[in-house]
């Protein structure tokens, strides 16, 4: 566990944009969220807000590519960048790392662009919530834009939609037919679709999104645009990026911006209750011992018993579900 001297000098040198302070801190909210409190309570003179743009798609359907591609884009207007990756594919080598460093090499020694991959397993809390943290030491830093790159989308273990406020979908030619991705649940949270390598075809699936699209009804007004690319040309990129500006515009202008930041703050602060609350639980009286002991009773012919136990416990404890005063 990182002590508080530590910690302190490191949000110092954050402070004065030492971007090894920020990669330490990162570190540290990944592996010690119990600790995110005494960084981020240092940080209430700072209120930039990042706009955060998630990409998500298949594996191999280009996402890192085109994370460059735009990346180098938006650091020619002048902006900063910050990189979040959720790799599925290797959790455990770290190769994520290592290949989407590659992918990204024109950019990752930008002065102005930070990047991070991460396993999607391992994480107290669960990748959502490091990648939360994350972004949040990324706005303090006072990075412009944040892209999240993540495979799939709707999993219980990573909900991009609460964390972000432009979806991206990315398909590719040969994904597959529309019922596919109406059962994927692709269809409803995509801001903007990106038909990627367009070099290998793609027109017909750009057609049939259009055509999903016709027949689905839009409150805000607002119809998801579709774009074919070709990142590794740069083909369909300045196309891609004014649309994702549109969103943005119009979330700014419809309010609906300012509820995405809300819901994103629901999340997180049901997160941080549901969290302390379950260290509390676990510590004081059903720690990994007693929870065993429970197993073998319900083993040993207690199996219907234990449902009493748990509740009397909790009775006991004084902990009743009352309304709050
Ligand atoms: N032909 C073609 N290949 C592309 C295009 N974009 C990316 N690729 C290639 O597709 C492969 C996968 O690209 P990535 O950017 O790693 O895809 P990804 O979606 O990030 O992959 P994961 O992170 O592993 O899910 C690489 O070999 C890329 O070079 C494109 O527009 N056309
Ligand atoms: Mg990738």
């Amino acid at each position: 566990m990182t002590d508080d001297k530590t910690i302190e000098s490191l949000v110092d040198r954050f402070k004065k944009k030492d971007k090894i302070a920020l990669a330490r801190l990162i570190t540290i909210v990944e592996n010690e969220p119990e600790n995110a409190f005494k960084i981020f309570k240092h940080f209430e003179d700072i209120n930039n807000d990042s706009y955060i743009i998630g990409l998500t798609g298949s594996p191999g359907v280009g996402k890192s590519t085109l994370t460059g591609a735009i990346s180098q884009k938006i650091l020619d207007e002048g902006k900063s960048v910050g990189i979040i990756s959720v790799d599925p594919t290797s959790p455990f080598s770290g190769g994520a790392f290592l290949g989407d460093r590659v992918r990204m090499t024109n950019i990752s020694l930008h002065p102005n662009v930070f990047m991070r991959s991460l396993a999607s397993r391992g994480y107290k809390g669960g990748i959502s919530r490091a990648v939360f943290d994350i972004s949040m030491l990324y706005e303090a830093f006072g990075i412009d834009i944040i892209i999240i790159e993540t495979v799939g989308v709707g999993q219980a273990e990573f909900d991009i939609y609460n964390l972000v406020y432009t979806v991206v979908v990315i398909l590719v030619p040969g994904y597959g037919d529309v019922i596919q991705m109406q059962k994927a649940g692709i269809i409803e949270i995509g801001d903007i679709y990106d038909v990627n390598k367009k070099d290998l075809g793609g027109e017909d699936i750009a057609v049939q999104i259009e055509m999903m699209l016709d027949d689905t009804t839009f409150q805000s007004g607002y119809r998801p645009p579709v774009v074919l690319t070709d990142a590794i040309n740069g083909e369909g990129i300045d196309e891609l990026l004014q649309y994702i500006w549109d969103h943005k515009e119009h979330l700014e202008l419809s309010e609906l911006l300012k509820e995405k930041k809300e819901n994103r703050f629901s999340y997180k602060i049901s997160e941080l209750i549901y969290s302390k609350v379950e260290q509390i639980v676990k510590k004081s009286f059903f720690n990994q011992g007693k929870i065993t002991e429970l197993i073998q009773h319900a083993m040993d012919d207690g199996k219907f018993k234990i449902y009493e136990i748990i509740h009397n416990k909790f009775e006991v404890m004084n902990l009743e579900v009352k309304e709050e005063e």
